[in-house]
């Protein structure tokens, strides 16, 4: 029995590819100091709440040529949230830089997320041991998990295990509600003189981390190109049979960078994006007629196929679907503790529960729905009490109501075509993909610098490895301290300092691209056909980077 596939093998020998400044080793670096820095907004309230840790200065760092011996440290890494691609090499980076910098370093992990470094259950890397995972995705190394790291008893915990491990510096990789996290972990840790180090590192396939000095998040290159093989895929069986409309929700928790990114790598005949919906409040009935529209316009040029792409979070960008569902989030932290609710059997039963406590118009919109997507609304909550959205088939309610739509032409004689449906929601099937070239070597190096960070005393900052356009030599590398990315926002009904989440930019040159060509590619078949992610091959396709990242570079260059 082969225990390794073939593609398993050759990547375990890939040697990412590291900044230029890195790849003199950790002890030959300079850091270099930029002036200091403010939060993006709420500049008195963040800099009160981060007393020690506040308005640090951006940091980059140079080779030197010359190398110095490092102090013996021991490091802990999370895992956090959910997988993205290059989790692993994230973790590689770091456990090479610490041991090139003194062979005495260890690396420890914890265990199953955050709650690994509360309960004290970790693993100590070995060089063996890492040697399994370079390259490979998933976040099974460790794995992870979505606790909190944020109560002043988890800070207690978490310093307690660092102090029996001697571990003076805690690398948490993960998205915007972790690094904000990160950032509560490092100011606590400084003035309560402990002198242990924080260093975030930016994760999410969603790609909504990302601002002014982070260019993207990693594991988004390969989770969009994973997703737009498959859509390729899918148009070119559409292009072939000729009798089906396929209708893909693409995940994303909420910001629908992925869903855009993947049709800018396919162009498909549909595309929405919830924050255009959002911002021109669209109901879900003008997306359907919208929608409608385009089926019907394909079918009378004798084209009854097609391919929509459907964002995973649109749902709660719809405002009658946002104001139902937030009624309906409370709603349903009441009736978890109602026995009436919870044991009643029946599906219909609790329908009607529901439907009563839910304010009058939110009650109309959740009774327009079909069953499914009722009951699906009423399934579990997240860790936060919000509905799961990635369990809300909406690509099946978008079906249902052009099905019904269609039919009303049909009756009236304004439709004569042929609707016959597939749904398919692509979210799980990117999140552990093999890394590609870029988030390897992005991941490896966010790793590595994060080290240099720990290694220059740095706390509470981000891991930053920018120019990201250009090869992997004229990268940047350097921090940026977590504060600097953040305002107050309301959580559970208090204001809190968290990470801004970044939405697609209805004015960035991104959205722009689709908007110019909606209405060419939803009339003529201009799809494109990706194909699997190349590893080994020319670097102009193996380590090409998103349309996302290009267009955004490509419209800073022009404002330069
Ligand atoms: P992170 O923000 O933690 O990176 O996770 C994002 C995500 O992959 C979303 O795209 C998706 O909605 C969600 O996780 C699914 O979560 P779960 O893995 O808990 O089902």
């Amino acid at each position: 029995m082969e225990k390794l596939s073939p593609l398993q093998v050759e990547r375990l020998k890939y040697q990412p590819k590291l900044p230029a400044s890195l790849s003199n080793g950790i002890n030959s670096l300079e850091l270099v100091e930029g002036s200091a820095t403010q939060s993006v907004r709420d500049q008195e309230q963040i800099s009160e709440l981060f007393k020690n840790t506040y308005g640090k200065p951006v940091v980059t760092f140079k080779s030197t040529g010359s190398s110095s011996a490092s102090d013996v440290r021991n490091v802990g890494v999370i895992l956090s949230g959910g997988q993205a691609p290059g989790g692993h090499n994230v973790i590689a980076g770091l456990y090479d830089a610490l041991k090139s910098a003194n062979s005495q370093n260890k690396l420890y992990g914890f265990l199953g997320g955050p709650s690994g470094i509360i309960d004290g259950k970790y693993i100590e890397f070995t060089d063996e041991f890492m040697d399994k995972y370079r390259n490979t995705g998933g976040f099974d190394i460790i794995g992870s998990g979505r606790t909190k790291l944020e109560t002043e008893d988890q800070f207690q915990e978490s310093l307690k295990v660092c102090k029996k491990l001697n571990i003076s510096a805690v690398v948490i990789i993960g998205g915007d509600d972790s690094n904000t996290n990160a950032a509560l972990l490092a100011e606590w840790f400084v003035k309560n003189n402990t002198g242990i180090q924080v260093i975030g590192c930016p994760k999410t396939i969603d790609g909504d981390l990302k601002n002014e000095q982070i260019e993207i998040s990693f594991g988004f290159d390969t989770a969009t190109k994973t997703y737009a093989e498959l859509i390729g895929n899918i148009q070119r069986d559409a292009n072939s049979a000729k009798k089906y409309w396929h209708f893909i929700k693409i995940m994303g928790r909420s910001a629908s960078h992925v869903a855009l990114e993947a049709a800018l790598q396919t162009q498909p005949n549909i595309t929405l994006i919830s924050e255009e919906v959002e911002e021109k409040r669209m109901s879900l009935e003008s997306i359907v007629n919208y929608m409608t529209d385009i089926i019907v316009r394909r079918a009378n040029a004798g084209k009854n196929f097609g391919i929509a792409v459907v964002p995973e979070g649109l749902i709660e960008f719809i405002p009658e679907m946002k104001s139902m569902i937030s009624n309906l989030n409370d709603i349903m932290a009441e009736l978890e503790s109602d026995p009436l609710f919870v044991n009643s059997t029946s599906t219909r039963e609790k329908f009607d529960i529901v439907e009563k406590r839910l304010d009058e118009n939110n009650a109309k919109v959740y009774n327009s729905l079909p069953a499914l997507i009722k009951a699906q609304l009423l399934a579990d909550r997240d860790p936060h009490g919000n509905v799961q959205v990635s369990k809300i088939e909406t690509e099946k309610l978008l079906i249902e109501m052009i099905s019904t739509k269609l039919n009303e032409l049909k009756s009236e004689g304004s439709y004569s075509g042929k609707f016959s449906a597939q749904s398919h929601f692509f979210g799980y099937e990117g999140r552990c993909a093999f890394p590609s070239n870029f988030d390897a070597d992005y991941c490896y190096s966010l790793g590595y610098n994060a080290f240099a960070l720990i290694n220059f005393g740095m706390t509470g900052y981000l891991s930053s490895v920018r120019n990201l356009t250009a090869p992997a030599s004229e990268w940047v590398a350097g921090g940026i301290p977590l504060t600097m990315m953040m305002n107050m926002e309301k959580r559970h009904g208090e204001m809190k300092p968290v990470i801004q989440k970044a939405l697609v930019k209805l004015d960035g040159p991104v959205f722009k691209q689709l908007e110019e060509n909606r209405e060419d590619w939803a009339m003529n078949d201009r799809y494109l056909f990706p194909g699997a992610i190349q590893y080994f091959g020319p670097s102009s396709v193996c380590d090409i980077t998103t349309r996302t990242l290009q267009l955004e570079r490509a419209k800073q260059l022009i404002n330069a």
